[in-house]
């Protein structure tokens, strides 16, 4: 029993000091990202051109030192929680980065159901504190 609880006390020290080394560039509470023109339970076809919006902070190109500014991720069929939250987003097929800064994208899926999401990214494409995240959509692409 004993053994489980430090353990179990490990692991979440663990958690704790990485949590604390990164993530800690600053967004302003009410800074948010989003979709402007797709909305969750769309149908549409591809390639898809998606429009990114921001509210309260600026987008600049990845690298650049700046209050209040980041740039644009998106999420394909998965999303960032937790930890993940904490460490720069991974560059895959699934973490798309905008680093140059750009605003809009057009984007191939295959047809079926996929959940799309925005992130923000700082300058090392860490998410904030808070994290500037959208709601995640799911849509139909036929
Ligand atoms: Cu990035």
């Amino acid at each position: 029993m004993d053994r489980l609880y430090a353990a179990a006390f490990a692991a979440l020290t663990f958690t704790l000091s990485t949590t604390a080394t990164a993530g800690e560039t600053p967004a302003p509470a009410d800074a948010k990202v989003y979709f402007i023109d797709l909305n969750d339970g769309d149908k549409v076809s591809s390639p898809i051109d998606i429009r990114f919006g921001i509210e309260g902070m600026q987008i600049v190109p990845a690298g650049t030192e700046q209050e209040y500014s980041g740039h644009h991720h998106l999420l394909i069929d998965t999303t960032l929680d937790g930890a993940s939250l904490d460490v720069p987003i991974p560059a895959d097929e699934q973490h798309i980065h905008f680093g140059s800064g750009q605003k809009e994208a057009r984007v191939e899926l295959s047809p079926g159901e996929h959940t799309l999401q925005l992130v923000l990214g700082d300058l090392n494409h860490i998410p904030h504190n808070p994290p500037v995240i959208s709601e995640r959509i799911t849509i139909t692409v036929e």
